[in-house]
C-alpha cells in the first residue's frame, strides 16, 4: 500500500484507520478495497510480454549444448526453454505454455519417464527420431505433430548418425501453477521397439472417418500419435484451392486453417492444449484478434510479419512468437506463409473464459 492510495492516506490521518491496517497486516489478512484496480482489472493485464525468438539464434545454441551436454537420467532431456522477458527469469512462454528446442545428436537416446504434464513434439526440420509413446514407436519428420498425453510413457531415439531438434510444447506452467504436476522415471535404457514407418497408434486410427470398433469410447487425448505433414498439408492447400474455385472452407480470405483434433471427440488433440496450423496465401493477411488467452505459433515455412500488440515483427522459418492474452496479433504473407499454433485455449473453453475481440476488419 503506497500512501497514492486514498485507503493509505486516509489511514494516516486516522490513528484509528492506521492501527486496522497494522492489524489487519498482523493477522494476515488484505482488504479487497485497496487491491481491486489489480486484482479484477477492466480487462487481462498479463505479466508476460509479446515476444519473437529468432530459430537462426535457437538453432545453433541447442547444437553447442548437443556439443557440450549430455542427455540422461536425471535431466532427462536436452531441452532448451523460452523465457518470457515478463515473467521474471522462468522458463516459461507464457503464464501457463512451455515451449522449448529439443536437440538429440547421432545415436542418442532420451530415457524413458510420465508426468503429467501433456506434451507435443513439432517438427520444424529434419527427422530421423523415433518418440516411443506408451511401448509405440512413432517416427518424427518435418511438418508432423506427435502426442505425448499426460502421465504417458515416453522416450527418444535417434537412430541416425544426424543429430534432429525440434520443438516441444508442454503445459508445464500450467501443472506448476495448478499444483498438479506428477512425475515417474521408466526404464532408462529405451528397449530396442524397431522403427516402423507406422506407429500401432496410426495403424489403428489414421483412417479418415473411420473409427474402429474396439475404440468407440471417448478418450480424453487423442490416441492418434501422430499427425502427418502430408495429409496437413493437403488440407491447407485444398482450402485455398476451393476458394480460387469460389467455394467456401477458408478462415477467412486469403487464410487457411485446421486444428488438430482427438477423433474420439472431435474436439482438441490434448485436454490442455490446442494446436493448430495455418496458412496465409503469399500476399494475403489475417484479421489481427485478441484472444483471452495465450499462444506461441512458430514459421513453419515462407516469411512475413505479424502484427504484434504495437509493434511489428519480421517472421521467418522456425521463429517462435509468444501472444500473451488479449494481445492484438495478426499475420501478413510476403511469400505463402504457414505457421504452427498451440495455445491453452482448451482449458479457458472449459472453465468459460474464453473471449475474442476482432480489432480490425
Ligand atoms: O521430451 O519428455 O521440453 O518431459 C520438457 C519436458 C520435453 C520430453 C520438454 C519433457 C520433455
Ligand atoms: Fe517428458
Amino acid at each position: 500500500m503506497t500512501l497514492a492510495d486514498p485507503a493509505a492516506a486516509a489511514a494516516v490521518a486516522d490513528p484509528a484507520l492506521s492501527r486496522l491496517y497494522a492489524d489487519f497486516a498482523a493477522h494476515g489478512l488484505i482488504p479487497l478495497w485497496t487491491q481491486i484496480d489489480s486484482l479484477m482489472p477492466s480487462r487481462p493485464t498479463p505479466a508476460a510480454v509479446a515476444h519473437v525468438w529468432h530459430w537462426t539464434d535457437l538453432y545453433p545454441l541447442a547444437a553447442r549444448a548437443g556439443e557440450l551436454v549430455p542427455v540422461g537420467r536425471g535431466g532427462e532431456r536436452r531441452a532448451i526453454a523460452v523465457a518470457n522477458p515478463g515473467l521474471g527469469g522462468r522458463p516459461y512462454a507464457t503464464p501457463t505454455l512451455w515451449a522449448a528446442i529439443q536437440y538429440l545428436g547421432p545415436r542418442e537416446t532420451a530415457p524413458e519417464h510420465r508426468h503429467s504434464q501433456g506434451a507435443f513434439r513439432f517438427v520444424v526440420e529434419g527427422e530421423g527420431v523415433w518418440t516411443v509413446v506408451d511401448g509405440d514407436p512413432v517416427a518424427m519428420r518435418r511438418g508432423d505433430l506427435l502426442l505425448t498425453p499426460g502421465w504417458a510413457f515416453h522416450g527418444h531415439q535417434n537412430v541416425t548418425d544426424s543429430p534432429m531438434a525440434w520443438l516441444d510444447g508442454l503445459d508445464i506452467p500450467l501443472n506448476h501453477q495448478l499444483d498438479a504436476g506428477f512425475f515417474e522415471f521408466g526404464p532408462e535404457q529405451l528397449s530396442d521397439l524397431g522403427t516402423p514407418e507406422r506407429s500401432r497408434g496410426e495403424r489403428l486410427w489414421a483412417h479418415p472417418g473411420l473409427r474402429p470398433l474396439s475404440g468407440l469410447g471417448t478418450q480424453v487425448a487423442s490416441p492418434l500419435p501422430a499427425y502427418r505433414w502430408a495429409h496437413t498439408d493437403e488440407a491447407l492447400a485444398a482450402q485455398l484451392e476451393l476458394e480460387a474455385e469460389g467455394h467456401p472452407g477458408v478462415a477467412e480470405p486469403g487464410h487457411a486453417a485446421v486444428r488438430f483434433t482427438n477423433p474420439t471427440t472431435g474436439g482438441d488433440a490434448l485436454p490442455t492444449l490446442r494446436t493448430e496450423m495455418h496458412r496465409v496465401a503469399a500476399g494475403g493477411r489475417t484479421t489481427a484478434r485478441r484472444e483471452v488467452g495465450s499462444s506461441v505459433w512458430q514459421v513453419f515455412s515462407g516469411g512475413g510479419t505479424a502484427r504484434l500488440g504495437d509493434d511489428t515483427v519480421t517472421l521467418h522459418e522456425g521463429d517462435l512468437v509468444a501472444v500473451p492474452s488479449w494481445v492484438p496479433f495478426g499475420l501478413r504473407a510476403d511469400d505463402e506463409l504457414t505457421l504452427f499454433r498451440f495455445s491453452d485455449a482448451p482449458v479457458y473453453d472449459a472453465l468459460h473464459l474464453a473471449r475474442t475481440l476482432v480489432e480490425e476488419a
